[in-house]
């Protein structure tokens, strides 16, 4: 059984004033009933990571290196994460897929640095508007399943987030019918990769525009585990409405 979980994703958002949304976060959910995870920008995780302390908020980070160490300026390694105190990781979001050139190989070697420090990977996939158009949505979630991910993972590992490029930050989500088909897909795939213990335990997210108004209807979606969640992840009664949903 996949664990429910609201994760939230705060992109290139939030100074050391953002903090004060988690401490009404941390009174409103002393025991939410499912998952929590706040991925805040790099510079922030250290901090929120010791504002939560041992509380059932998770913490996570937006990307790391594939490598542990080095001369790659800029980048953080899997390792500083989790010394930083997180737990999770997202990896290859189409923002970075799209601004950074990111490819499936990268986000798979990532994917073995993160899972080898003892994070669990968050591996983002979806169609642009024009795949879709094209009616190529499940070939490419299909390629990107197969080439992000690496062999070994588990439910304990490995967090797969379906977000379509065309709803994300748009305030358009797909039908409920699109989101069946893409996550009951996704279901498959991983069964059919890893065996049905691990591919149902898999926590599939949804992500893209999910806000209060929406999130009862995506959350009753039979493989829908919980949510990515961008912009309204920042103010905290939207995302413990969003909780609460869940
Ligand atoms: C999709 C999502 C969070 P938003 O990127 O990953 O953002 O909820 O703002 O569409």
């Amino acid at each position: 059984m996949a664990q429910k979980l609201a994760a939230g994703n705060w992109k290139m958002n939030g100074t050391e004033a953002s903090l004060a949304e988690i401490d009404a976060m941390i009174a409103a959910y002393p025991d939410p009933g499912c998952g929590v995870l706040i991925c805040p920008p790099a510079t922030l995780l250290d901090r929120l990571s010791k504002r939560v302390g041992s509380g059932p908020i998770a913490t996570g980070a937006q990307d790391c290196h594939a490598n542990a160490s080095g001369a790659h300026t800029g980048d953080i390694s899997a390792e500083m994460i989790k010394d930083a105190g997180g737990a999770y990781v997202i990896l290859g979001h189409s923002e970075r897929r799209t601004d950074h050139g990111e490819t499936n190989e990268q986000v798979n070697a990532k994917a073995v640095a993160a899972t080898g420090a003892g994070l669990v990977a968050v591996v983002c996939v979806g169609e642009t508007l024009e795949q879709r158009d094209a009616g190529e949505t499940l070939d490419l979630v299909g390629a990107q399943l197969a080439g992000s991910i690496p062999d070994g993972i588990s439910g304990e590992t490995l967090v797969v987030a379906y977000e379509p490029v065309w709803a994300i930050g748009t305030g358009r989500i797909p039908t409920i019918e699109q989101i069946t088909e893409v996550h009951d897909f996704m279901r498959a795939k991983l069964t059919e990769r890893f065996g049905a213990e691990v591919g149902g335990a898999v926590s599939l997210l949804y992500g893209g525009s999910v806000k209060p108004s929406n999130a009862a209807e995506i959350f009753a979606v039979e493989n829908v585990d919980g949510a990515l969640v961008g912009g309204a992840s920042l103010k905290a009664a939207d995302f413990g409405a969003i909780i609460d949903a869940l």
